[in-house]
């Protein structure tokens, strides 16, 4: 693998699963690989899993890591070709990113949408910068419209955890009190659509996910509808794509219960965390034996490294 991106990137999505549910039996076996090369973070959105797990991995693999938090511990970035830069903006992306080029032989980047500008978000303006300025491969942490890394560790989760050879999965959305990204969703959906799953999303209306990422998905706009004869339930909110970025109606009652997970085959609980308790899910859900979501984000550990060990085995 040259980049990771998106699932575009990735040959084999079900494969590259199942390498890291192998590497979870020994994650030191290939601590060799990465002797004397350098993974370099870059933040410009907050982080807990992503930012431990990533480094966690490379080092794993024998890598040095560097994290930096874009513009709060270096100088802010400008990013449009021609700026007469005499505002905020310290250092041009073209210094920037040849520069740290310099310095690593893999980068990762998180760098969030705006919520504010479509356009510019579903281009995945910042990440394609990047991309055309530095000189080693990238590793998206969460860009404007995907989280890949995070769907590669739910695809690994639910064939852990799986009882039977084609699983329901539902994506729920659930309440928050921020617009957030359809980043999560977006991936989860695409990598669920390539997966052997029955794949169901349910959401109020309004919240329909950009059709490039829902694809062929079934969609339910009756929660506990959706919820019946389940195997996963997997919760995250979105902001609206078609109104973007906004919160649109109240939709409390979207909130995941124990007495809505009742309605499902003994479903297993996802979420990619952080999550806001007794807003997004009730207590008694994150509390309960069905829960994943720890096992989940101990996972991103295994899903980054099986990223890295095939940038690096593709002789960069
Ligand atoms: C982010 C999001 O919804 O994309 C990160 C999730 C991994 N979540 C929040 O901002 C709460
Ligand atoms: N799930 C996830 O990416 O968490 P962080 O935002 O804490 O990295």
């Amino acid at each position: 693998m040259k980049n990771f991106l998106n699932i575009h990137d990735v040959p084999n999505a079900e494969e590259l699963a199942e390498q890291a549910i192998t590497l979870k039996q020994n994650r030191f076996a290939h601590k060799h690989l990465g002797e004397n090369k350098t993974l370099v973070l870059l933040f410009l959105n907050s982080s807990l899993r992503t930012r431990i797990s990533t480094q966690k991995a490379a080092q794993n693999l024998g890598m040095n890591t560097i994290v930096l938090n874009l513009g709060q511990d270096s100088w802010n970035m400008e990013y449009e070709d021609g700026a007469i830069m005499n505002g905020n903006t310290a250092e041009h992306i073209k210094e920037g990113a040849a520069v740290i080029s310099e310095y690593a032989d893999i980068i990762g980047i998180r760098a969030f949408p705006t919520l504010v500008d479509r356009e510019r978000d579903y281009s995945e303006y910042v990440l394609h910068k990047f991309l055309e300025n530095v000189k080693v491969p990238i590793v998206n942490m969460e860009s404007a419209t995907v989280h890949p890394l995070q769907s590669l560790t739910d695809l690994m989760t639910i064939r852990e955890h799986t009882t039977k050879a084609k699983p329901k999965v539902v994506l729920t959305w659930a309440p928050h009190i921020k617009p957030l990204p359809q980043c999560v969703s977006n991936s989860f959906a695409e990598w669920m659509n390539k997966s052997d799953v029955k794949f169901v999303i349910t959401h109020p209306e309004g919240y329909e996910l950009n059709e490039a990422f829902s694809g062929n998905a079934k969609i339910i706009y009756h929660q506990d509808e959706a919820f019946e004869n389940a195997d996963f339930i997997y919760a995250k909110n979105w902001s609206s794509y078609s109104n973007y970025g906004k919160i649109i109606g109240e939709h409390n009652d979207w909130m995941i219960t124990d007495k809505k997970m009742k309605l499902t085959n003994n479903a297993k609980f996802m979420h990619c965390l952080p999550t806001r308790r007794n807003v997004e899910i009730a207590d008694e859900v994150l509390d309960s034996d069905y829960s994943l979501v720890v096992k989940q984000a101990a996972n991103r550990e295994f899903a980054a490294q099986a990223v890295i060990k095939s940038i690096l085995e593709n002789k960069i």
